[in-house]
């Protein structure tokens, strides 16, 4: 009774999901579902990206259980930015989405940037219309996160791999991280990101615009074998 009342759940969500995919795609919206941990990164690393992205048009939705701190923080460098306040759970979901994107006034051919909630488990559990998700890690959380939450990095396209500056002082094993990531998530790319410089942040804009580019690339060729 229980397995079936989650997969009607996932069922549910997945067809809006999928709906709220194609409406933004038809757009040329790119959509990016930031996950993890918090504190890893993401709201960092959206800056360093929107700072990268642009002259392109770039909004966020930021997912928090409580508080606006990182919307009021984006929107004071300029950057278009609505909050979710989920009051406890621990994930955004599709009915979420859809509710806030009636509230905004995206761009034709703009970027999309999510932040889910910080965590690596219920995020990487749900799609919400994204084009694909990528995965924030710090090396202050330790090298063993790709082991211990294999469903965030092995659902997401590219690993981000953040305050590389600190891997020293928390004793970050690299190797033993990119051996797990390897077993899990064998073809995600790996960008190592000073959140808080922007370093590697280039690397990262080139890689999305390439992902971008393909994927209106596919969708074409889909238009044009469907004509
Ligand atoms: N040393 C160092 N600090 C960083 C780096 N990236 C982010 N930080 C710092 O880490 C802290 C958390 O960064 P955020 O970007 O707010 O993290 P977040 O994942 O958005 O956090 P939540 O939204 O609370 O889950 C901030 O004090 C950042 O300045 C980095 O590469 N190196
Ligand atoms: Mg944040």
């Amino acid at each position: 009774m229980r397995v079936e009342l989650k997969r009607a759940v996932y069922e549910e969500n997945d067809a809006l999901a999928g709906e709220i995919n194609r409406g933004l795609r038809e757009r040329g919206i790119f959509t990016v579902n930031v996950l993890g941990s918090p504190g890893a990164g993401k709201t960092s690393l959206i800056t360093r990206l929107a700072e990268r992205l642009a002259p392109d048009a770039l909004s966020v939705i930021e997912g928090d259980v409580a508080s606006d701190i990182d919307t009021r923080a984006l929107r004071a460098l300029g950057i278009d930015a609505f909050q979710i306040e989920t009051g406890g759970d621990c994930h955004l979901n599709a009915p979420m989405i859809k509710a806030i994107l009636g509230r905004m006034r995206l761009s034709d051919g703009s970027w999309l940037f999510i932040e889910n909630i910080g965590n690596l488990i219920c995020p990487a559990e749900f799609v919400i219309g994204e084009d694909l998700k990528i995965v924030v890690a710090s090396a202050a959380e330790g090298s063993d996160k790709p082991y211990k939450y294999p469903t965030a990095f092995s659902r997401s396209a590219a690993c981000v791999l953040t305050k590389g500056d600190l891997a020293q002082a928390v004793g970050f094993d690299e190797g033993f991280f990119m051996a797990g990531l390897a077993s899990v998530a064998p073809n995600a790319p790996v960008f190592p990101v000073n959140g808080r410089t922007g370093a590697g942040a280039d690397a990262l804009a080139l890689w999305l615009r390439e992902a971008r580019d393909a994927l209106t690339a596919r969708s074409a060729a889909a238009d044009h074998g469907r004509a």
